[in-house]
């Protein structure tokens, strides 16, 4: 637990999120500006700063991160059309909280992905 992170501090319970899936050791939430029908945030509870960080600190636990989202993705019935997950990491990603987390997108036709 960091104090200063917004990630963190929803795991602690100290900032409302709508949670649709948790784990001992993950947490997902839906993402407050979302970007299309399903957005669920899968983080793990611990902090870690971004994907790269986590992968190589604990790659047990990236990987309970990817099963979640599996989850996630079963749980918000996006079996049949597929979702889209993204890590954002570092600045030209426009990573803005920085405590590890997946996109997990769906519900609609996503189209191609960014240029
Ligand atoms: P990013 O990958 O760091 O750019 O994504 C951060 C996401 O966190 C972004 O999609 C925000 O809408 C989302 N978010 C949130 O769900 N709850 C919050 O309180 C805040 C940001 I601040």
């Amino acid at each position: 637990m960091t104090n200063d992170c917004l990630f963190c501090r929803i795991v602690a319970g100290e900032i409302p999120a709508t949670v649709v899936h948790e784990t001992d050791e993950t947490l997902a939430f839906r993402d407050i500006g979302p970007k299309a029908p399903v957005h669920v945030l899968v983080i793990p509870k611990v902090h870690h700063t971004d994907v790269s960080e986590l992968a190589v600190a604990d790659p047990g636990l990236a990987g309970k991160v990817l099963a979640a989202c599996a989850a996630v993705a079963a749980g918000e019935g996006l079996g049949e059309g597929g979702f889209r997950v993204i890590f954002n990491s570092g600045p030209h990603s426009g990573q803005e909280v920085f405590h590890v987390h997946a996109h997990v997108l769906g519900g609609k036709p996503l189209g191609p992905m960014v240029s």
